[in-house]
């Protein structure tokens, strides 16, 4: 058996081709952590290179010491990790102080995860308690309709949250807290990474401007979905305003409260 027959990675690597054929990752763009359970690091052990080098991470995150994560490499393209998984993607352990890493499998040709491992980390950090344990995913990608609306709407986690819950009856089920906006900042950095994880705590998906999103969840499924229909209620907002006329109608805010009073969900107020 190979290592890409484990369910584990079935599922990873076919977020990583949905998400290239969906168009949000061209060239290098865009990058993925998942945060594996003791079973999947166990099924993945024999695989495991013996005795590398520690890599300083640069930030500590004390309560992921310990854990194991699959990482996109950094500089990798997501359209290769199917056909080339051992070259593309690694392992990485996290040491016992939570400062290091080190690659246990995979990137054969040389390589380091992601350039945006610090906000991967830190956003998972933060994931970690606010979830109790139960979220697992980091997945940033380039979504161009979202990527479109941070040059047209003001830059508020009030302004984005509201126009992709109205722009589609049922966003307002699937992303209930709506969505945090982070403004233009470099990538790869720790100042982005620190600002995003501080948003992590009341958002599961972050809109950097000018550059993507940052979803978080449980599962594979649930993160991909979250991506997809923030990004659709997006491209939904901009085929509208491209017809010209403006927004002659929408969803009204007592009409959003309505929706998660039927499916049970609690919306953020502050907001409405
Ligand atoms: O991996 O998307 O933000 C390339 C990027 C960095
Ligand atoms: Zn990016």
């Amino acid at each position: 058996m190979s290592i890409a027959e484990l369910e584990v990675m079935k599922g990873y690597i076919r977020l990583c081709d949905d998400g290239f054929k969906m168009g949000w990752h061209e060239r290098n763009g865009g990058n993925f952590t998942y945060r594996m359970t003791a079973n999947e690091v166990d099924a993945c052990r024999p695989f495991f290179y013996p005795n590398r080098e520690w890599t300083s991470i640069g930030i500590t995150v004390g309560n992921l010491a310990g854990e194991y994560f699959i990482s996109t490499g950094s500089g990798k393209f997501m359209r290769n990790i199917a056909d080339n998984i051992d070259d593309t993607i690694c392992i990485v352990e996290i040491n016992r102080e939570g400062n290091a890493y080190r690659i246990v499998w995979g990137l054969v040709h040389g390589g380091v995860p992601t350039s945006e491992f610090p906000s991967h980390l830190l956003n998972h950090s933060v994931k970690k308690v606010t979830t109790n344990n139960l979220y697992r995913i980091i997945y940033h990608a380039h979504t161009p309709n979202v990527i479109a609306l941070t040059f047209v709407l003001p830059l508020t986690a009030r302004d984005f949250s509201r126009v992709l819950w109205k722009s589609m009856t049922e966003c307002p089920i699937v992303f209930p807290a709506g969505v945090g906006v982070v403004p233009w900042m470099i990538p790869g950095g720790t100042d982005i990474a620190i600002a995003s994880s501080e948003l992590m705590k009341e958002y599961d998906t972050i809109i950097w401007a000018h550059h993507g999103i940052f979803c978080s969840g449980p599962d594979f499924d649930t993160t991909f979905g979250l991506m997809h229909t923030i990004e659709k209620s997006a491209e939904i907002y901009i085929k509208a305003l491209s017809c010209g006329q403006g927004i002659r109608q929408t969803i009204t805010d007592d009409e959003l409260r309505q929706v998660a009073k039927a499916f049970g969900v609690t919306l953020n107020e502050k907001f409405l």
